[in-house]
């Protein structure tokens, strides 16, 4: 049994869509971080940045932060969606790196800026739409070459989904990335990530460009 410390966001979504996907029993801690609860002493104790998500691993008490780093746990913990040969694995890392790296702050800032204070800072909004397109522009041009982004459905895949399934906060049209949309319409239909991306909060619904 996993413990679930999350909230209803990409980054949160990671995990309970890697949870699902990997059919690993887990408990939803639901964490507001609206209300501050990230910042409470006992989340603080396995989260020490004070953000979501965090699990603990029942079986032998592992508690672990930083989404990259979870989903990776589990990918060893069950030999799924974590390939095993180095080469493939390098492919992984290296993605992996770039959608903690770039997809999540970067695509996070579009939140804050082009959806939720629009106007406020003119040039925030021109710089992170730009960087929106260009981020695209990555996966797209990825995505041209193999079905999924490591070529497999992988971890890689289910960090980065959650996050574009938010293309519209980011004022980006999925017709404008072909591959994108084809890509994100094939993960969007799977059980697993439907029910995932419901955690903590059954009423969200998955966006789907026709
Ligand atoms: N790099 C971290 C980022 C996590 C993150 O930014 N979480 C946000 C929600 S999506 C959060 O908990 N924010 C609360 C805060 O900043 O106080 C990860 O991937 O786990």
């Amino acid at each position: 049994m996993i413990d679930l410390y999350t909230w209803s966001t990409p980054n949160g979504r990671k995990l309970s869509i890697a949870l699902e996907e990997m059919d690993l029993p887990y408990a939803v801690h639901p964490v507001n971080i609206g209300k501050g609860e990230q910042f409470r002493p006992e989340f603080l104790a396995i989260s020490p940045n004070n953000k979501i998500p965090a699990i603990i691993d029942r079986e032998n008490g592992q508690s672990i932060f930083e989404s990259g780093a979870i989903l990776m746990y589990l990918g060893d913990k069950t030999g799924k969606f974590y390939p095993a040969d180095p080469a493939k694995r390098i492919r992984v890392h290296e993605w992996l790196m770039w959608q903690m790296s770039a997809v999540g702050p970067m695509l996070g800032r579009c939140h804050y800026f082009l959806h939720y204070n629009p106007g406020k800072a003119p040039f925030a909004d021109t710089w992170f739409e730009a960087e929106a397109k260009r981020i695209y522009g990555v996966l797209d041009r990825l995505l041209a070459t193999a079905e999924f982004m490591c070529g497999e459905y992988s971890i890689v895949d289910i960090a980065t989904f959650p996050w574009i399934a938010r293309h519209e906060w980011q004022r980006i049209d999925l017709n404008d990335y072909p591959n994108i949309r084809r890509w994100y319409r094939a993960i969007a239909a799977r059980p697993a990530v439907q029910k995932g991306f419901k955690v903590p909060d059954p009423k969200a619904e998955l966006p789907m460009p026709r």
